[in-house]
């Protein structure tokens, strides 16, 4: 039986480089968004270029009732899941914090955190019946240093990270890993997302250098699950190569 991977946040972005990538390695795919006209079309490419199977599910990991429906209903034979990655995600807004909005924050809050923590306790059964597992959980090198008006959104990255910790010590004993892996800039929708449709603003981030690209972190995060059992990567960084951190740029022109 071919592995079977559940990526949330696939309809674009890394999520949807995560699923071309573990499609090309033979595994099936559980492929979460709320746009499930992409999730839809994302399958039926994939299908038809690797021969895997695709499951959508489409909801917003913001609903806590929605969210354990969606993955509550998995028919019997894709309830064995042994990749989970947290990927579902956004930045919206990049304001100084007096001037931030509170509906901005929370709807991050609900995103990047509260909604990682459903989908993981809702998939967790699964793993532990199986008695394996590995869940990915994407932060962000805005986990590893605040920048000038990344506040609550930096907030909800190192909660990611403090919450990988504390997963990867309390499965421990479900023999499940827990992978932390916080990506650099990368060019996807990501800042088209986070200022709001302002194309010309988000593409001014990466002026004057190259970024990663969804597809680079996709290598990066398949190689994680290629490990033996016995062998996990905890907590892994990943920049182009013309950013140090989340403050430091090496830009020309
Ligand atoms: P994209 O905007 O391209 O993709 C974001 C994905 O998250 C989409 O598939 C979107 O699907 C999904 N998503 C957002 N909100 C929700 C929600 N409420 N419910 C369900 N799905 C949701 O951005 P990236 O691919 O760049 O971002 C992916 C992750 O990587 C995020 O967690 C982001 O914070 C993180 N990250 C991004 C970096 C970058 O520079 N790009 C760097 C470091 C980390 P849909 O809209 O269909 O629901
Ligand atoms: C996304 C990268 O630099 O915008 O997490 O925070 S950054």
């Amino acid at each position: 039986m071919p592995q079977t991977v559940l990526i949330t946040g696939a309809t674009s972005g890394f999520g949807k480089a995560f699923a071309s990538k573990f499609a090309a390695n033979g595994y099936r795919l559980i492929i979460t968004g709320r746009r499930e006209d992409r999730l839809e079309a994302i399958k039926k490419e994939l299908e038809s270029t690797y021969g895997t199977n695709v499951h959508t599910l489409h909801f917003d990991v913001q609903d806590r009732a929605a969210t354990f429906n969606a993955i509550e209903s998995l028919p019997a034979e894709w309830q064995q899941i042994d990749v989970l990655i947290n990927n579902a995600g956004l930045a919206l807004g990049r304001d100084f914090f007096d001037e931030a909005s509170l509906d901005d924050w929370e709807t991050m809050i609900d995103t990047n955190l509260k909604g990682l923590i459903y989908v993981s306790k809702a998939v967790l059964p699964f793993m532990i019946r199986n008695k394996k597992g590995h869940i990915i959980n994407i932060g962000s090198t805005a986990a590893k240093e605040v920048y000038e008006k990344g506040n609550a959104y930096c907030a909800t990255k190192s909660a990611v990270e403090a919450l990988s910790k504390g997963m990867r010590i309390d499965l421990l004993r479900h023999g499940i890993k827990v992978t932390a892996i916080h990506p650099g800039a990368a060019e996807t929708e990501f800042s088209v997302v986070r200022f709001k449709g302002d194309a010309s603003q988000a593409s001014k981030v990466y002026d004057g250098f190259q970024p990663l690209s969804a597809e680079d972190v996709a290598d990066v995060a398949f190689f994680t699950t290629t490990l033996p059992q016995h062998v996990c990567i905890n907590d892994l960084v990943l920049t182009c190569t013309a950013q140090a951190n989340s403050l430091y740029f090496y830009k020309q022109g």
